[in-house]
C-alpha cells in the first residue's frame, strides 16, 4: 500500500537532531492518541488507518511504486532561490535556517493566525505517501515522502465558503536565499496557488520528511507542498504563508511566462510545452539505455482527480 508508517523514524539509529524532534513529535501525537508501550508502532499504523480512511472516502491508493535513490532525490534538486542548476542547493540551501519556522495562515478562514511548524506538525500524523514526481522539464521520480493531507490543516482553520483558492508562499529571506537578491525573470518570494477543491484532495500532503527522515533543505524543508498529480513547480518549498482566498493567485511561473506555466500544470502527455513534447520523460536512476517512460495524464492519478476538472478544456486550462 501507499502508505506506511516508517519504522526507521522511530528507530534510535537517527541523531540528526531534527528528526529526532520530529521523532519527539510522533511520540508526543502518539501521546495524545493513547498510544503507549510496547505497541507503539502498529498503535501508529492502527490510528493511521483510521484517519486516512476518515479523509479519503474510499480511495485505494497505488502499490508497486519503487522509490528512486534517496541520493538521486537529495542530490539533483531545483530550488531557484539558491541556484539555477540542480546540484549546489544540496550544499548552498544548508544555510537556511528552519528552526524555528512558523506559518501563517489567514484569509477567508475563521481561524487565522500564526501557527508553529511543530504545534502543526504534533496535531497531524505523519505517513508515508509514496508519489510519482514528474517536473515540467520532463525527468521524473518517485519519492516516499513523510507527511500528511493539507485538508488536515486547512479544515483546522475553518475555511469560509468564500474560499475558493489557496496561496502559498516561500520564505523571502536573501541573507540565506542568493539569488533573492539577484533580479531575475523570477520575482520572489516564490508564489503558487490550487482551487480550494484540488487543495482538500486527499493526495494533496505537506511534506516535513522523505525516506523515513526530516526533510533535507534542499528538497523544501521543513514544510513544503506535494501535489503528484501536478508538475513539480507546483509543489512549493520552504512554505511560510498559507492564504485562503476569494480569486486565483499569481503564481511566480505563470506570471514569469504565462504562455509557458499555466495555472493547473496538470501533467498532460498530450499538451506540449511551447518548446517541447511531454509525451514522455527521462526517469532519474535508470540506466543510460533505459527508454523513457511515457507520461501519464494526471502523472498516473486519474482515477483519484479527473473528475475534479470534468468539462474543462484541459489544453485551454494547461
Ligand atoms: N520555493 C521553491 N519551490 C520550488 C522550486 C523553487 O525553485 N523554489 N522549484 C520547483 C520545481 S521546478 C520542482 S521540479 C520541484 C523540485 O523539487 P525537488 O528539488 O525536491 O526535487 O520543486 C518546486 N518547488
Ligand atoms: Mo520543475
Amino acid at each position: 500500500m501507499i502508505i506506511k508508517t516508517h519504522k526507521s523514524i522511530l528507530g534510535s539509529e537517527i541523531t540528526d537532531p531534527l528528526v529526532f524532534k520530529q521523532r519527539r513529535q510522533l511520540i508526543k501525537a502518539m501521546l495524545a492518541l493513547g498510544i503507549t508501550g510496547s505497541g507503539i508502532y502498529s498503535g501508529l499504523s492502527i490510528a493511521n488507518e483510521a484517519k486516512w480512511q476518515d479523509v479519503t472516502k474510499g480511495y485505494q491508493p497505488k502499490a508497486s511504486l519503487t522509490a528512486t535513490s534517496a541520493e538521486i532525490v537529495k542530490n539533483h534538486t531545483n530550488y531557484y532561490e539558491f541556484t539555477y542548476n540542480k546540484t549546489d542547493a544540496t550544499t548552498l540551501a544548508q544555510a537556511l535556517p528552519i528552526d524555528p519556522w512558523s506559518v501563517e495562515i489567514t484569509g477567508e478562514v475563521e481561524k487565522p493566525g500564526t501557527y508553529h511548524l511543530e504545534d502543526i506538525l504534533t496535531q497531524q500524523t505523519l505517513q508515508e505517501y509514496i508519489y510519482r514526481f514528474r517536473c515540467v522539464e520532463g525527468w521524473s521520480m518517485v519519492v516516499p515522502w513523510m507527511g500528511f493531507p493539507l485538508a488536515n490543516l486547512l479544515k483546522k482553520v475553518k475555511p469560509l465558503s468564500s474560499a475558493q483558492f489557496v496561496k502559498f508562499t516561500t520564505l523571502q529571506d536573501s541573507k540565506s536565499m542568493p539569488n533573492q537578491a539577484v533580479n531575475s525573470m523570477l520575482e520572489w518570494p516564490y508564489v503558487e496557488g490550487l482551487r480550494i477543491d484540488e487543495a482538500m484532495h486527499p493526495l494533496t500532503i505537506l511534506a516535513s520528511g522523505m525516506y523515513g527522515e526530516a526533510l533535507p533543505k534542499q528538497n523544501g524543508a521543513p514544510l513544503r507542498l506535494v501535489v503528484p498529480w501536478k508538475y513539480g513547480f507546483k509543489s512549493i518549498k520552504a512554505i511560510v504563508k498559507i492564504e485562503l482566498l476569494k480569486r486565483a493567485p499569481l503564481s511566480t511561473w505563470s506570471k514569469a511566462a504565462p504562455n509557458d506555466y499555466g495555472f493547473y500544470a496538470n501533467v498532460n502527455p498530450d499538451v506540449p510545452h511551447p518548446r517541447w513534447s511531454q509525451s514522455s520523460e527521462r526517469v532519474l536512476g535508470a540506466g543510460y539505455f533505459t527508454p523513457r517512460r511515457k507520461t501519464e495524464l494526471f502523472n498516473g492519478y486519474a482515477d483519484e482527480v479527473a473528475a475534479l476538472y470534468s468539462g474543462m478544456d484541459l489544453r485551454h486550462f494547461f
